[in-house]
């Protein structure tokens, strides 16, 4: 959300209008709403409903990863006419107002090309409207999102930051707890289940707005989690991405009448929920075929005579298979990407866009992430790789070796650059999008002041009785040490604007033996950002220790999953046993 998407609007920026004049006046001074229905009204009309049923108009401007939600609209049956002018608004039958990218860019945008002037037209109608995410948090008054910023005034209100003074991790992202207030129509189905939010601004039910509310979510406050009047809906999370839950909640909206399989009374949410991540290490075999392969310590080639690479499956099937089992989110990652070029790699990007047509939960992709000039001497930046990757389906990347180098740089200097992938990708998708990969590798001490870098005392001693270590951070898959510690590299990676770290443990990776929990400890304490426990999960237990014992917001296992020894839901059912809230 706190991006400032920039190249990507540009496709609808075609008026000649000033792009640094102040907002809109009509859409500014919604609070004398009679004067300015009149002066809408008078300009702009909206025509009465009669095209197909099964017609859907979406408002896409063009930044980041709205492939989801096109995907979705077409699994549930309808077919998409996309916006091109202010009068293809005033003609929806039914409006989707996907917001990704940042309050104030998403502004400019409407207010250049008219846009806003058209939804505020749209909504005052009382017509079909869904806003998801920004596109409920454009519907306030205004935003501090790098502002204060105006917004459309359709709804009292401010939309603020999530404080994280208050001991919550920022960006809010997971699977949270709806409390549903009044009769909201498309949340019907919803009742007690988690639905996904990713996002680092709020806006806060009151006195001015509480008409307008129909659920709220608790994340350290109370904040509006979905709004709804008459035939205006806006949800601040993502039904494209909250599995069948969400659908049924696109379903509602976009057919009223619809039934629905879920039966609300089943879910038990109430809180954000640890999450289970079921992750895909992707490289080309020996024969060219991009394969699910699985390491021990990183080492992905069989012991035998031939020494193949591991091959655990399809991309895609294995993706599909682990949404239905209940994966609150699947991760691939290129692990070859640090020597190939990943755009090049065409199967990958291919994998992405089928894994995305049928499967509802969040997506992250990484390896390779960093720029790149290829054979014939043409340059790409970081920045086109990973909008490739976003434009594809993903919905986060996620970037290992060039965080590293951009982390050692930041300490070395002092200064931020801003020219890093990591600050490039974070300033334009928003840190939400953006995850550091982290490789590190237990360097056992006899003494905390042998190195200069963060040391801890072990719980289970070296081989040679040594109390201490420090975890080295890797870059090229393993293959090379760098002089920086895995806290040194957190700490760095946040200031330059991550939004998560995947925190991997090399020499626990394949060893089924549970996760590196001095690891994890010592990183989920010192960062404000979620962090993912990877690496060494053999049993349901290990989940359940990594969360008692942490701070970790997720955990990650790879070879259990692909060579079916724990189920999904059998972790899951273990962490409820447990107490642990996790999404059923
Ligand atoms: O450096 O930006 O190109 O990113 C490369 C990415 O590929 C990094 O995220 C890096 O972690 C990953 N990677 C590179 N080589 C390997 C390898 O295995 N040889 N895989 C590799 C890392 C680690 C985990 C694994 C967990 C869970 N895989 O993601 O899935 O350890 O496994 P387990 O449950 O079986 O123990 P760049």
């Amino acid at each position: 959300m706190e991006a400032t998407v920039a190249a990507s609007f540009s496709s609808f920026v075609t008026s000649t209008q000033n792009s640094s004049s102040s907002p809109c006046s009509l859409l500014l001074s919604r609070k004398n709403l009679g004067s300015v229905n009149l002066r809408f009204k008078s300009r702009l009309s909206v025509r009465s409903s009669s095209t197909s049923d099964s017609v859907v108009t979406l408002l896409d401007y063009g930044a980041g990863n709205v492939r989801s939600i096109r995907n979705a609209l077409r699994h549930l049956g309808f077919s998409i006419k996309d916006v091109q002018t202010p009068g293809d608004i005033l003609n929806a039958d039914r409006l989707i107002f996907p917001g990704v990218g940042a309050f104030t860019p998403a502004m400019d945008v409407l207010n250049k090309t008219g846009m806003g002037e058209a939804l505020c037209t749209y909504i005052d109608n009382d017509r079909p409207f869904l806003g998801i995410c920004l596109g409920l948090q454009l519907l306030f008054d205004s935003s501090e999102e790098n502002g204060p910023v105006k917004g459309l005034g359709v709804i009292p209100g401010t939309v603020g930051r999530f404080d994280s003074s208050a001991g919550i991790r920022v960006p809010h992202i997971g699977w949270n707890a709806l409390q549903v207030g009044k009769d909201s129509e498309i949340l019907d189905d919803v009742g007690n289940r988690h639905v996904y939010f990713v996002h680092s601004y709020r806006a806060i039910p009151s006195n001015e707005n509480k008409d307008w509310v129909s659920s709220t979510c608790h994340y350290g406050e109370s904040f509006i989690s979905s709004i709804r009047r008459g035939n205006v809906h806006a949800v601040q999370f993502h039904p494209e991405k909250s599995g069948e839950v969400g659908l049924s909640v696109l379903r509602r909206f976009l057919d009223p009448k619809s039934s629905s399989k879920q039966k609300p009374e089943q879910g038990k949410a109430s809180k954000l929920a640890k999450r289970v991540i079921a992750c895909l290490d992707v490289r080309t075999n020996d024969k060219g075929d991009l394969v699910v392969t699985k390491g021990d310590q990183y080492d992905v080639r069989e012991q035998s005579n031939e020494n193949e690479v591991r091959n655990l499956g399809k991309p895609v099937d294995l993706a599909r298979q682990y949404y239905k089992d209940g994966a609150d989110e699947i991760s691939f990652l290129n692990i070859t990407g640090f020597r190939d070029f990943p755009l090049g790699d065409l199967p990958m990007i291919q994998v992405l866009r089928y894994t995305s047509e049928n499967v509802f939960v969040p997506l992250t992709v990484g390896g390779g992430i960093r720029d790149f000039t290829d054979a014939t001497g043409r340059y790409y930046s970081s920045l086109e790789v990973a909008a490739e990757y976003f434009r594809s389906g993903a919905d986060k990347i996620s970037i290992g070796s060039d965080a590293v180098y951009a982390a050692e740089e930041f300490i070395k200097s002092g200064a931020k650059t801003g020219k890093s992938s990591l600050e490039q990708i974070s300033r334009v998708y928003g840190n939400q999008a953006v995850v550091v990969s982290i490789d590190p590798c237990r360097v056992y001490v006899n003494d905390p002041d042998d190195v200069p870098y963060k040391v801890i005392r072990v719980t289970n001693p070296g081989p040679n009785g040594e109390e201490y270590a420090w975890y080295q951070c890797t870059v090229s898959g393993g293959r090379e040490g760098r002089p920086i510690g895995a806290y040194e590299l957190a700490k760095a990676v946040e200031e330059l604007g991550a939004g998560e770290i995947l925190l991997n443990c090399i020499d626990c990776d394949g060893q089924g033996k549970g996760f590196d929990t001095d690891l994890v400890k010592l990183i989920s304490d010192s960062v404000g950002i979620p962090v993912i426990a990877s690496s060494g999960a053999g049993t349901p237990e290990h989940f359940s220790e990594v969360f008692e014992t942490t701070n970790a917001s997720a955990a990650l296992a790879a070879g259990i999953f692909h060579r079916k020894e724990v189920p999904i839901q059998s972790v899951k059912e273990h962490l409820l046993e447990k107490s642990i809230e996790v999404r059923m």
